[in-house]
């Protein structure tokens, strides 16, 4: 074990074990004998404390409770539960790169999650789709979680064993995705394949942002999860090279392409231009829909299981269509391809620092597949 972590494992039971003597008896506790690495953990864990990822009440820790029995399955535990991730990495002592029995539920990312040695030695990771890549350092512990589920040959073998024209509806499909968060997959664009991309089409591959700002532990601090500050000062990391930028509230601003993607006919922020392509891609599908579903498209990205039946035909999200009897499943080859890469941009809302142009060449290539029957065409957008 590194020294570091047998030092974190050792201050975590310490302050376990203070606590607990300090409520059972009035004896005098000592000090642990390190009180620079004491104020260390101390600071550390109250940033911890603060985060998604310490939120044992989250949806993402619970969604199990009420199952018989109340464990997290197999296909769900290595980032729904810290004894599923060591699972998954073999820290349990079982094999590594499989998780081999359920998780435990409200069992949150903890301190033992990412501290341990088979986390300290994890520098590699697999996508769902089988691609793997090495040497990322402690950035493959994110990216492990942070990868997502489903693939875009999930879409393609849906599309095989329906056996339909291309424009022909597929009885009963559902909405695919690549489930939520998935960074990491977004960042690698190309080089991981995440995205639906289509044939004789080429896209950027890794986004390669700057020197030092380029894997997930140099942005992110891994305990608050928030951006790091500049070593050595308390100013923001964006800051140095965005001057514009001074805190968390600008980096929606920023843009330095400075192109019209979703020809709107004003240049906006990267954000607000991905957003832009983003809703000309819902129109495109909702025009799609209406041609050749039978049935008219939308999406709700804040209810489960987001795609839904337009009933009243307003193309708008109106009271009581986001309610899963509603669920759209009239999906087309065509369209299923298309809203998969509508998910994957949705369900990241960061991609615009983790890869924007990744993204946009996905949304751009979904819209001009789609537009021989949607009424929308890419006149006027711009594909990086
Ligand atoms: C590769 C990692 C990964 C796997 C595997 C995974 N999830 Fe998730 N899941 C996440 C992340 C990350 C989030 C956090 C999303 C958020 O809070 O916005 C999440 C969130 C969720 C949520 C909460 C959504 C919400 O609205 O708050 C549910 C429910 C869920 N996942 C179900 C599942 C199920 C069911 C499985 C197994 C079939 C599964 N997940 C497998 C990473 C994963
Ligand atoms: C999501 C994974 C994750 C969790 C959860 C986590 N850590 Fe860390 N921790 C890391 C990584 C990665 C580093 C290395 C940081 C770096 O190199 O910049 C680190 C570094 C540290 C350090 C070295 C000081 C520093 O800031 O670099 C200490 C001490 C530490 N962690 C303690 C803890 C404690 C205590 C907890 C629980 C309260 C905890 N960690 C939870 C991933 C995690
Ligand atoms: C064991 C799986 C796992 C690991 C390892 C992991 N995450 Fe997460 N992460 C999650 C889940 C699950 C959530 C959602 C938690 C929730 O909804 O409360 C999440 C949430 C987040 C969020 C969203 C915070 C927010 O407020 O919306 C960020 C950012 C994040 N993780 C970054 C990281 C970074 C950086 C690392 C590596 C140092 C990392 N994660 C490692 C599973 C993981
Ligand atoms: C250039 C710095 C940078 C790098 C590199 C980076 N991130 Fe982020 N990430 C951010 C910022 C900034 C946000 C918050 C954006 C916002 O809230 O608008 C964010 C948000 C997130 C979120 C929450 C929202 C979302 O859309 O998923 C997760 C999870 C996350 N990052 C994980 C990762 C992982 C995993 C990696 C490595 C593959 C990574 N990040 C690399 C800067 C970075
Ligand atoms: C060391 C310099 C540097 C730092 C630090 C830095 N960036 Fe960047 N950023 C760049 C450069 C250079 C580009 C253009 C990259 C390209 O498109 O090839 C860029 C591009 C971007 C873009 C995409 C804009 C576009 O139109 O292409 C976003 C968003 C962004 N940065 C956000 C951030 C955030 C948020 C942070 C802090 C977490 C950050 N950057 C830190 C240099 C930096
Ligand atoms: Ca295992
Ligand atoms: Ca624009
Ligand atoms: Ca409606």
């Amino acid at each position: 074990m590194k020294k570091k972590s047998l030092f974190i494992l050792i201050a975590v039971i310490a302050i376990a074990l203070v606590a607990w003597v300090g409520c059972t008896t009035k004896e005098e506790v000592k000090e642990p004998t390190d009180v620079d690495q004491m104020a260390l953990i101390n600071e550390v864990s109250a940033k911890w404390a603060g985060s998604a990822h310490a939120d044992a009440a989250s949806e993402a820790f619970n969604h199990w409770n009420e199952d018989d029995p109340a464990e997290v399955p197999v296909a769900c535990a290595k980032c729904h539960s810290s004894t599923g991730f060591q699972d998954y990495i073999g820290n349990d002592g079982s094999a590594a790169g499989v998780v081999d029995a359920p998780g435990k539920i409200i069992d949150s990312i903890t301190c033992a999650t990412c501290h341990n040695d088979a986390a300290d030695n994890l520098t590699s990771v697999t996508l769902p789709n089988g691609k793997e890549f090495t040497d990322l350092g402690n950035s493959a512990i994110c990216m492990t979680c942070h990868s997502g589920m489903g693939s875009s040959a999930a879409v393609d073998a849906a599309i095989t064993s329906a056996s339909v024209g291309e424009d022909d509806v597929i009885e009963g499909q559902a909405l695919l995705g690549v489930h939520y968060l998935a960074a990491a997959s977004v960042q690698l664009g190309a080089d991981g394949g995440m995205g639906y991309q289509y044939e004789g089409k080429s896209y950027v591959g890794t986004f390669k942002h700057a020197e030092p700002v380029n894997s997930c532990t140099e942005c992110h601090d891994p305990h608050s999860l928030h951006t790091k500050e500049v070593e050595g000062s308390d100013a923001n990391l964006c800051t140095t090279c965005h001057s514009d930028v001074q805190s968390y509230q600008d980096y929606k601003k920023i843009s330095m392409s400075k192109v019209d993607y979703d020809g709107d006919g004003t240049t906006e922020s990267t954000f607000d231009e991905i957003e832009g392509m983003r809703q000309v891609l819902i129109k495109a599908l909702q025009g799609y829909a209406n041609e050749k579903s039978g049935v008219g498209f939308i999406f709700e990205p804040k209810v489960y299981p987001y795609a839904f039946i337009d009933t009243n035909g307003d193309g708008e999200v109106s009271e009581g269509e986001a309610i899963y009897p509603n669920q759209f499943k009239a999906f087309t080859p065509r369209m299923l391809k298309a809203a998969y890469n509508l998910m994957f941009v949705t369900k990241e809302p960061a991609a615009y620092v983790h890869n924007p142009e990744y993204v946009l060449q996905l949304m751009y290539d979904s819209i001009e597949d789609l537009s021989q029957f949607s009424g929308v065409t890419t006149e006027g957008l711009v594909r990086p």
